[in-house]
C-alpha cells in the first residue's frame, strides 16, 4: 500500500499537482458530496490506492462533446480526469486510440467481457425518428448502440443535458425526434443534468459510488441530491440585491458592474437545481453569475424550449 501510495503522488508530482493540492481538491470534493471532513482520507485512498477499477463504456452520440472536454480540460486537468484512471475506461471515442473497425471491435469485446457489469456512461441524445437516420455510428443506429449498450450494463450514467433530457437537439421543433436515454429506452438513469455539467458532479458520483458501493440518492429527475438538491438562487452571492430589487437592466451598466442581480436580464437561477455558486467551474475560478452573466438554466429539463428567449425576463 505505501509503495502504491508513494507512486501515486511522485506521479502527481510530475503532472504540476503537489500532494497539497491533491489534498486541497479531495476536501472540496468531500463536501461538495456533502460528507464529513472525517471522509478526507478515505475519499483520498479511492484515487491513490483504488481498491477495484470497474469497468466503463463511454458512448458519444449527439452531443457537442462539452461534457467531455469540461473534464479533460479543467485548470487542473490532471486532478479532474484522475477519475478516469480510477475507472477501467474500456471505451471511450474522444481519448481512446483505436479508431474505425478496431474501435468497434473494442466496443464489442469489452461489452462481451464485461456484460452486466460495466458502467456505461452516455453523452448525447438518441435519434429516435426515420429509424435514427439523424444519428448513426458505423451504420447502426444511436437508439440501437444504446438500447444494446446500455441494456447489459450493470448501471447508466448520463453525462449532459443531451443524455439526460435530449439537450440542444431535441429543442422545438425537434426534426430528429431526439430524446434522452431515460425516456428514448425507457430505462432509470442517474442524471448529471448541465450543459455542460460541473466534472466534480460527476467525479463526486463515481467516488460515492466507489466509497460506499452505490449510487448517490437522487431527485425525481434522477439527479444526485448531493449537487442538485438546492437551487441557484438560494446559494447565489448576489440574493441580497435580488431581495432589495436592485437589478441590472442592461449589461455593461453600472450596475451590472456593481454586481446587482441579474433577474431582470433573464437570470433562471430562481427555478433551476444545480450547485454552481458553491462548486464553480475551473478548480473555483468563477462560474456564469459571478461573471456578470444570467443563469440559463441548463441543468432544468428542456430549458432551450422552456427558458428561451434568454435574457428577458419569464
Ligand atoms: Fe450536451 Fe455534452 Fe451541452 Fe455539449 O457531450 S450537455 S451540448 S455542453 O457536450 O452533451
Ligand atoms: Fe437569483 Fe439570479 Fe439574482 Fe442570483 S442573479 S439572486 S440567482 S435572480
Ligand atoms: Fe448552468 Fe446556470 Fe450553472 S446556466 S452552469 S446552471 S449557473
Amino acid at each position: 500500500m505505501e509503495k502504491e501510495h508513494k507512486e501515486f503522488y511522485e506521479r502527481l508530482e510530475k503532472k504540476g499537482v503537489s500532494r497539497r493540492d491533491f489534498m486541497r481538491y479531495c476536501t472540496f470534493l468531500t463536501a461538495a458530496m456533502g460528507l464529513s471532513s472525517s471522509f478526507v482520507p478515505r475519499v483520498a485512498e479511492v484515487f491513490a490506492a483504488p481498491k477495484q477499477r470497474p469497468p466503463v463504456i463511454w458512448l458519444h452520440l449527439a452531443e457537442c462533446t462539452g461534457c467531455s472536454e469540461a473534464l479533460l480540460r479543467s485548470q487542473y486537468p490532471y486532478v479532474d480526469d484522475l477519475v478516469l484512471e480510477v475507472l477501467s475506461v474500456e471505451y471511450h471515442e474522444t481519448i481512446m486510440a483505436a479508431a474505425g473497425h478496431q474501435a468497434e471491435e473494442n466496443l464489442q469485446a469489452a461489452m462481451k467481457k464485461y456484460e452486466g457489469k460495466y458502467i456505461c456512461v452516455v453523452e448525447g441524445a438518441v435519434a429516435t425518428k426515420y429509424n435514427g437516420g439523424y444519428g448513426k455510428i458505423a451504420g447502426r443506429s444511436f437508439l440501437d448502440i444504446a438500447k444494446d449498450v446500455c441494456g447489459k450494463a450493470a448501471a447508466t450514467i448520463c453525462i449532459g443535458a443531451c443524455s439526460v433530457w435530449g439537450g440542444i437537439q431535441s429543442a422545438k421543433p425537434n426534426p430528429g425526434g431526439y430524446k434522452g436515454i431515460g425516456e428514448a429506452l425507457g430505462i432509470k438513469t442517474v442524471n448529471i443534468a448541465g450543459c455542460p455539467p460541473n466534472p466534480i458532479n460527476f467525479v463526486g458520483t463515481v467516488v460515492n459510488y466507489l466509497l460506499l458501493g452505490k449510487m448517490p440518492a437522487l431527485d425525481d429527475e434522477g439527479r444526485p441530491l448531493f449537487a442538485y438538491g438546492k437551487t441557484i438562487h438560494d446559494q447565489c452571492p448576489r440574493r441580497s440585491h435580488f431581495e432589495n430589487e436592485e437589478f441590472v437592466t442592461e449589461f455593461g451598466s453600472e450596475e451590472a458592474a456593481m454586481g446587482y442581480c441579474l433577474y431582470q436580464v433573464g437570470c433562471r437561477g430562481p427555478e433551476t437545481y444545480n450547485n454552481c455558486p458553491i462548486a464553480k467551474f475551473n478548480d473555483g475560478t468563477s462560474w456564469p453569475i459571478q461573471a456578470g452573466h444570467p443563469c440559463i438554466g441548463c441543468s432544468e429539463k428542456d430549458f432551450w424550449d422552456n427558458f428561451t428567449p434568454f435574457f428577458e425576463e419569464l
